[in-house]
């Protein structure tokens, strides 16, 4: 049997700034791991999801640390193929004030180099969810047409394809980056995208309009991220707007992806749209108080729990919510 949750993309290794500041100041990095679909795939096993992770990863010794967390959190890696003729990517990470900036070495990498022919048909078609990613579109040709065909073979075989565009305009040109994600949007049950990404494809600033926008092109569902300020889940019918949560933000990098996680494994507990849009806030909002795209990653307890403390003071009368 595979598993529920499938995903296709780059991991990269992370160096991420000891303490905030612009990149030429920081003098030591704490190594991590990150990557976006990587990240995905990690949150979806730590909130209760089984999830499974395609990539071609470099025959080197950061591929193989990749691989030994993949196993150690449960991602089943029975697609990962080595590579030995490219590395495995890196990135930097440095942050000032409320934003972070990444610097990549990745090109040519391992990942990069994925096909449709690496693609394993039978495995997607048995996953309840396909989650593809506009960053696995951006890092080269052949892996755009590897998640284009992914998509193809899940909605062939009725499994649901989330879709997060990630845009990331040091990847590719704007141009490309919008009409591939324009393209990808109307091929998705459920688009989870960032303000700033939204704002990027529609021209448009307030998270109403832009989900209205977005869901012409034929999504069930677009959720619009909006970090400190919260969340906007919207169907055709409806739009919920999710209130965002107290934490402390140490780093909000991989934050996005946990909510992506998160509110699809809550899709497949059975739970409502507003119940999974509370959910990957929750989740999203833990995951900025650890260092790095990984360590925040909350588990299933410790977002139901703050779920519940939330509860708790409403009940009370004392609601206070402040931004992350
Ligand atoms: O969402 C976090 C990711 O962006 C980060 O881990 C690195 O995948 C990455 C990328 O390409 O930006």
């Amino acid at each position: 049997m595979g598993p529920e949750i499938v995903t296709l993309g780059e991991p990269l290794l992370e160096f991420n700034a000891s303490h905030p500041g612009s990149l030429r100041d920081v003098e030591t990095y704490e190594v991590g791991w990150g990557g976006d679909t990587s990240n995905f795939a990690i949150a979806a096993s730590r909130l209760g999801g089984s999830a499974g992770y395609i990539c071609r990863l470099g025959d080197d010794d950061f591929g193989q640390i990749l691989l030994d967390l993949w196993h150690r959190e449960g991602v089943d890696t029975r697609f990962v193929i080595r590579d030995e003729h490219a590395q495995t990517g890196i990135y930097f990470v440095s942050r000032q004030s409320e934003t972070h900036s990444f610097t990549y070495y990745r090109s040519g990498s391992a990942a990069s180099r994925i096909a449709p022919a690496d693609v394993p048909s039978e495995y997607i078609a048995g996953a309840k969810i396909f989650h593809a990613s506009g960053i696995s579109q951006g890092i080269s040709n052949s892996a755009c047409d590897a998640v284009f065909y992914a998509i193809d073979i899940a909605r062939d075989a009725g499994v649901l394809v989330s879709y997060d565009p990630n845009i990331r305009l040091k990847l590719w040109s704007k141009g490309r980056a919008c009409a591939i994600v324009n393209e990808t949007i109307g091929l998705a049950d459920f688009v989870l995208l960032s303000i700033e990404d939204a704002s990027i494809l529609t021209g448009k600033s307030e998270p109403e309009e832009i989900a209205a926008k977005l869901l012409e092109k034929g999504p069930r569902v677009v959720a619009v991220k909006m970090g400190g300020d919260g969340a906007l889940i919207s169907t055709s019918g409806t739009c919920i707007r999710i209130p965002p949560f107290i934490v402390n933000v140490l780093d909000a990098t991989g934050a996005g992806d946990t909510f992506d996680a998160a509110f699809v494994t809550a899709y497949l507990r059975g739970c409502s749209l507003e119940e999974c849009g509370k959910f990957a806030n929750a989740a999203a909002a833990l995951s900025t108080t650890g260092l790095g795209a990984v360590k925040g990653i909350p588990r299933k307890h410790e977002v139901d729990a703050l779920l519940k403390k939330l509860l708790l003071i409403k009940n009370q009368g004392r609601v206070h919510l402040c931004r992350y």
